[in-house]
């Protein structure tokens, strides 16, 4: 069975609690049950995860990656910082989404820069909790 890995990087498990401004009030759990129906319904399985901690990331994207997996990854801050990311990513020949809740273009500079997005399939971005569902999208509509 086809696997998409949805992984989450710092803070991330704050959402619905903090800041409902920029990063809306719906939360990590209500995500992952919108994403989890629409991979059911399309026959794929689903593995969520959410780590505050830049190595264990890290390791989600080598396992998902050498499995054989897509990925749809919100990095977070990790997503301007992070070498060690898009090594694993590359290294481990992981088909990714980029994928964050807000307009990180609309926001401060040092959210322009992702050391991510040149190894990336492509990147969604301010959408809310729809640039999820919208990367998830892409990744049904592309084959295996
Ligand atoms: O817009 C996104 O999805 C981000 O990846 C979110 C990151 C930020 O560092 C990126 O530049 C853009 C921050 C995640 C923190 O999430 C929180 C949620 C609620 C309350 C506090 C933080």
């Amino acid at each position: 069975m086809r696997q998409i890995h949805v992984l989450n990087g710092p803070n991330l498990n704050l959402l619905g609690q903090r800041e409902p401004a920029i990063y809306g009030s719906q939360t990590l759990g209500d995500i992952e049950a919108e994403l989890r129906a629409k991979a059911q319904a399309a026959g794929v399985a689903l593995i969520f995860a959410q780590t505050n901690v830049e190595g264990e990331l890290v390791t989600l994207v080598q396992q998902a990656g050498l499995a054989g997996a897509d990925i749809i990854l919100n990095a977070a801050a990790y997503t301007h910082t992070s070498i060690a990311l898009r090594d694993a990513i590359k290294g481990s020949g992981a088909r990714v989404i980029e994928v964050h809740l807000s307009n990180v273009h609309a926001r401060e500079e040092f959210r322009h820069h992702s050391t991510i997005a040149p190894v990336a399939l492509g990147v969604i971005a301010g959408f809310g909790a729809k640039s999820y569902v919208l990367a998830l999208d892409a990744l049904l509509a592309m084959s295996r």
